[in-house]
């Protein structure tokens, strides 16, 4: 039985997804921003980074959601959620899932929490537009990767990377970039696909998000 610490819509969705996904027995521990309870002092002792998500499985905690995705697709090998083990759509598959963890969300943070990276309130909203920029300089990369007809960015398998690609495709339309998202027509194209699903729909009503790509 897994444990999964989240707040609605954000690092915890693409690990929430992929639980029902699986169809894993899980119990789901809603957190708030506001109310302590992400300090808590159970809760830094999970997780000392006072962030979301959080996964425990058996005497295993996880923190960091591209790891926790990893974990999960690995519990159960036979689920097709990442390529064969050893094999070059499988190095293509961490290749994106870093990229995205690594490059995208972490400069998403100088959006959403921009005020932890510069010392005034100026400086702030310079972080914050420096942030748009260059989030979207790296979501046209994953436009680009699209554009050679690939139905998902590892190729005609739908992994992992597509349920970490839905959430920050979330962000990115919540920073105000709808505009630039639907200029970039195969990223857009495949966010539209990967929202019209059913784990994506039921895992949306457990965490109250609105549908942003599908009426
Ligand atoms: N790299 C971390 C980032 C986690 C993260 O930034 N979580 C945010 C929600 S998206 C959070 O918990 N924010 C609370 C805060 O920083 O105050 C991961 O992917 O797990």
């Amino acid at each position: 039985m897994f444990k999964l610490f989240y707040l609605p819509d954000t690092a915890s969705l693409a690990p929430h997804i992929i639980l029902n996904r699986l169809g894993a027995a899980h119990e789901l521990v809603k957190l708030g921003k506001n109310d302590g309870s992400l300090e808590a002092e159970e809760y830094l002792k999970l997780n000392p980074n006072r962030r979301v998500p959080t996964l425990i499985d058996g005497d295993l905690v996880l923190f960091e959601s591209a790891a926790i995705c990893m974990h999960l697709a690995d519990s159960d090998p036979d689920s097709g959620l990442l390529p064969p083990l050893g094999s070059a759509k499988r190095a293509v598959a961490y290749k994106w899932l870093v990229f995205m963890t690594n490059s995208i969300q972490a400069d998403m943070m100088f959006y959403f929490y921009k005020e932890r990276f510069a010392k005034t309130p100026e400086g702030a909203e310079e972080v914050k537009e420096v942030g748009i920029e260059r989030v979207t300089t790296f979501m046209s990369r994953l436009d680009d990767a699209l554009s050679d007809g690939r139905p998902y960015l590892c190729g005609g398998q739908k992994t992992i990377v597509e349920d970490y690609l839905l959430m920050l495709g979330r962000w990115y339309m919540q920073m105000g970039q709808e505009e630039n998202l639907k200029s970039m027509a195969h990223l857009y194209a495949l966010l539209c696909v990967l929202e019209d699903d059913h784990y994506v729909k039921a895992t949306y009503e457990a965490e109250g998000c609105s549908p942003l790509f599908i009426d």
